[in-house]
């Protein structure tokens, strides 16, 4: 059985002031393009069905446009009557039940089995069972509706889940998403035949029969650098997997400047020679100042940066401000930051262990204004 495994398209993302020819934004334009990318290719090669691991959309009311954009993809795979099986993920899944998801639009439509409703479902195809998870209403439904799944052993079972998962020691997740679901690499069962997974951007391999898809594009700095793609699946007595990349627009982190021992001047050229140093035509760029002032900062030469970086599609520039932290060391704002936390204690009632709370937290405090370097 062929299967096409992707996740986390986000339709509907745009980002920075860039305009397309069209007159919408670039990156909304980039995440359309990465996507008739991957529906191209379906259509080509035909698979047997197609997963989708959540976050097909990028918010909980997408715009009349993504969603309309997305209608006519999926309009494609149904006609050609290419199964397509979508989960709600963190990302278009509402938080009050009433406000109704974007994915009843897609009910009616031949071959399309949106699932959204809190619920695990299966969907047969061929000899496949799917059982399919979407969004659950909390951590602790999601485990209930893992152990909702019954195997059916004389099929292929497939388990579709939207989610971050922990405990395996080769592959760290790290928390961050809103309202995003976490389960612990437990329940990942060898008794599948595969486990598609979304939510984690990166395509990665979580065990033997269990893998994120990663997303179609770059969604933040996090992602720089990473290949997007999505899975081409030969199943049956064994997996056979396939990477396959899509073009996306570049994203490029150009690290850190340690600012330092530099003037404004060296600083100016130091970043401008980074930016000779990479292909940064069309692409999306940041650069990292460590421990600037502001006097430096203000005293940047803009202007050639601006010039020099004038054909990346958005460059920007992250920085922390060195004399903050200078001053944190200074003894009167030491004292300050003390005072401030006995006024902010003084106001909460406590029972007990007043004392014990507050040397916990005097201790706790200098160690951190200690430890600033
Ligand atoms: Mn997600």
């Amino acid at each position: 059985m062929k299967i096409l495994h992707v996740a986390d398209s986000h339709i509907g993302y745009s980002a920075y002031h860039k305009v397309a020819e069209n007159g919408l934004n670039q990156r909304e334009v980039d995440v359309y393009n990465a996507f008739e990318q991957f529906i191209d290719y379906a259509l080509k090669t035909k698979p047997d069905l197609i997963i989708h691991a959540g976050d097909l959309f990028d918010s909980v009311r997408p715009t009349n446009r993504a969603i309309s954009f997305v209608l006519n993809q999926l309009l494609k795979l149904s006609e050609e009557e290419i199964p397509f099986i979508v989960i709600s993920g963190n990302h278009e899944t509402p938080k009050l039940r009433e406000t109704g998801s974007v994915f009843r639009i897609f009910e009616h439509l031949n071959n399309i089995y949106p699932i959204y409703k809190g619920k695990l479902e299966e969907v047969e195809i061929e000899n496949a069972i799917i059982h399919a998870i979407p969004h659950s209403f909390s951590n602790e439904d999601l485990r209930k509706n893992i152990g909702m799944v019954k195997l059916r052993e004389s099929h292929l079972n497939i388990l579709v889940l939207h989610a971050g998962i922990i405990g395996i020691k080769e592959f760290s997740y790290t928390r961050g998403d809103f309202n995003e679901q976490i389960i612990s690499s437990g329940y990942l069962s060898p008794d599948f035949d595969y486990i598609a997974l979304g939510h984690f951007h990166k395509p990665t391999k979580v065990t033997d029969n269990a893998y994120y898809a990663g997303s179609i594009e770059h969604f933040s700095f996090k992602e720089a650098g990473e290949e997007k793609g999505f899975y081409d699946i030969e199943l049956g007595s064994s997996l056979k997997i396939n990477f396959i990349p899509l073009k996306t627009r570049g994203m490029l982190d150009l690290g850190n400047i340690d600012c330092l021992n530099l003037s404004a001047d060296e600083i100016t050229n130091e970043i401008i020679r980074k930016f000779m140093e990479s292909e940064i035509k069309d692409k999306i760029v940041r650069i990292n100042l460590k421990r600037i002032n502001r006097g430096k900062f203000k005293g940047l030469d803009w202007n050639r940066i601006k010039s020099a970086s004038s054909h990346a599609l958005h460059f920007e520039i992250s920085y922390e401000f060195y004399e903050i932290e200078q001053e944190l060391k200074g003894k009167s704002r030491i004292g300050s930051l003390v005072d401030e936390w006995k006024e902010y204690i003084s106001k909460i009632p406590l029972d007990k262990d007043r004392e014990e709370i507050e040397k916990l937290a005097l201790k706790y405090l200098s160690e951190a204004i200690g430890g600033i370097k």
